[in-house]
């Protein structure tokens, strides 16, 4: 798991709890990753030298979280070739998080974002490794496990309801 195939990049060190649920999934599925905070607002340079320098590093990947006037995904989508994925996070300065989601979905023509949903990082670490394993067939064979994992979680979960029936299950 040595060399890097994500990029994790977040507007604010306050987007962490969210941003770390991509972070945990790669390490799960043992795809390579960096985590930095890079703001669009608050430091522009760093976020054009980050995404000019992003290829070169070996990143194939990039997800980008960040809250209200969420501008990050966006912008370095425009600065690179690389596939970058959208984390709209509701943040302190969301109204309700519907600001975030726009300003990272409704890109124009030419420059997309790959958008999850409202906080949803894991996801956008399960797309990323998607790439990956695109490529990269022990990736891809590892993704082949982990959605039969969960096809066979919920398989067990669906037994135990006709089993149990709900009330047992809910203790009722
Ligand atoms: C955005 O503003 C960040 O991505 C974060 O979600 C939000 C709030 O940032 P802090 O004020 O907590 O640093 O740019």
């Amino acid at each position: 798991m040595s060399d890097i195939k994500v990029g994790i990049i977040m507007g604010s060190q306050s987007d962490l709890p969210v941003m770390a649920e991509a972070a945990k999934f790669l390490e799960e599925i043992e795809v390579g990753y960096e985590l930095t905070i890079v703001s669009a607002h608050r430091t522009p340079d760093r976020m054009i030298d980050y995404a000019g320098k992003a290829r070169e590093k070996g990143i194939k990947v990039i997800i980008a979280g960040a809250g209200g006037a969420a501008h990050l995904p966006g912008m370095v989508a425009s600065l690179t070739t690389l596939p970058v994925i959208g984390v709209p996070v509701k943040s302190s300065n969301s109204i309700d998080g519907w600001d975030s989601i726009l300003s990272i979905l409704q890109m124009p023509s030419g420059i997309p974002v790959a958008t999850v949903a409202l906080n949803g990082a894991k996801n956008a670490g399960i797309l990323a490794a998607s790439i990956v394993g695109a490529f990269d067939e022990t990736v891809g064979n590892r993704m082949e496990a982990f959605k039969r994992s969960m096809k066979a979680k919920v398989e067990d979960s669906a037994e135990e309801v006709e089993q149990k029936g709900w009330r047992e299950i809910l203790g009722e």
